[in-house]
């Protein structure tokens, strides 16, 4: 662990407040040198073939292969982000989701939105249910499409949000991250993409959690078995309710949330 618990507990009111926390140069920049180059030429395939999820012009949503290099437990079971995740999103997380958001240049801004509606109709102050741990492949400048979010937004009511937004009362910030830096999320702030105005894709990896009991039917990361074998008592907790399956290249169109997005 890098942090004491007392730092933990820190990071965690941040987040409470803000509905956002950034863990700066937390993962090793040798790793996600690594990752970038094995997404480039996902990327890349993607493109040619049209398989990638759009999420407005030149902004593509691709799911990770849970396997190689990017099925690491030091990423996904980094222990502090994980403790953070439990502070505000209760013991036992699961991990339902490994992807990845990459404007390119042409890209515009998207609509303020948020990634997932309230859990009870009318009750949206609830405590956190559905994080993101976002990390980029790169470093994201002013230049290259930051992610803008409110904050403080995510336990409000969403039209209340959207309201205050319209009328200039709630501004959007631009999160600039270097690489390794680790930004950890609750998916119900208001927030959007903007635009990536440079030649050079800006891979942002997105890693799910959920608090212990709850479902999201529109995502989920196929674990090869040979994999889950390979892996430690942690990261098979996690994982406890991803799919196994047989082969390692099942990915393509696995998951619905590349049709899916709110
Ligand atoms: O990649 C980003 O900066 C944000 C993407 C996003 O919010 C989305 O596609 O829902």
């Amino acid at each position: 662990m890098r942090y004491s618990n007392a730092a933990l507990d820190a990071f965690a009111s941040v987040f409470e407040r803000d509905g956002m926390v950034l863990l700066t140069q937390h993962f090793q920049k040798d790793t996600l040198l690594q990752w970038r180059q094995a997404f480039d030429s996902i990327l890349e395939q993607r493109l040619l073939q049209g398989e990638t999820a759009v999420r407005g012009a030149n902004r593509h949503y691709i799911t990770l292969p849970f396997a190689g290099l990017f099925a690491d437990e030091r990423i996904f079971c980094d222990p502090d982000v994980l403790a953070i995740v439990e502070r505000v999103a209760g013991d036992d997380p699961v991990m339902c989701q490994l992807a990845t958001d990459t404007p390119l240049r042409g890209s515009t801004y998207q609509d303020v939105h948020r990634d997932t509606p309230a859990l009870f109709d009318g009750l949206p102050e609830t405590p956190s249910f559905q994080l993101a741990v976002n990390f980029p492949l790169c470093d994201v400048t002013i230049d290259n499409g930051p992610f803008e979010t409110t904050l403080g937004t995510h336990k409000m009511n969403a039209e209340d949000a959207m309201r205050a937004y319209v009328a200039g009362e709630l501004p959007l910030h631009a999160i600039p991250m270097k690489l390794g830096d680790v930004m950890i999320r609750d998916v119900r702030a208001l927030h959007r993409g903007t635009p990536n105005n440079t030649d050079w894709p800006r891979p942002m990896v997105v890693i799910g959690y959920s608090r212990s009991w709850y479902f999201r039917p529109e995502v989920n990361i196929d674990v090869p078995r040979d994999v889950y074998e390979g892996l430690g008592a942690r990261a098979r907790r996690l994982l406890r309710h991803m799919p196994r399956v047989d082969a390692t290249d099942t990915v393509q169109g696995g998951e619905s949330y590349v049709k899916f997005a709110y």
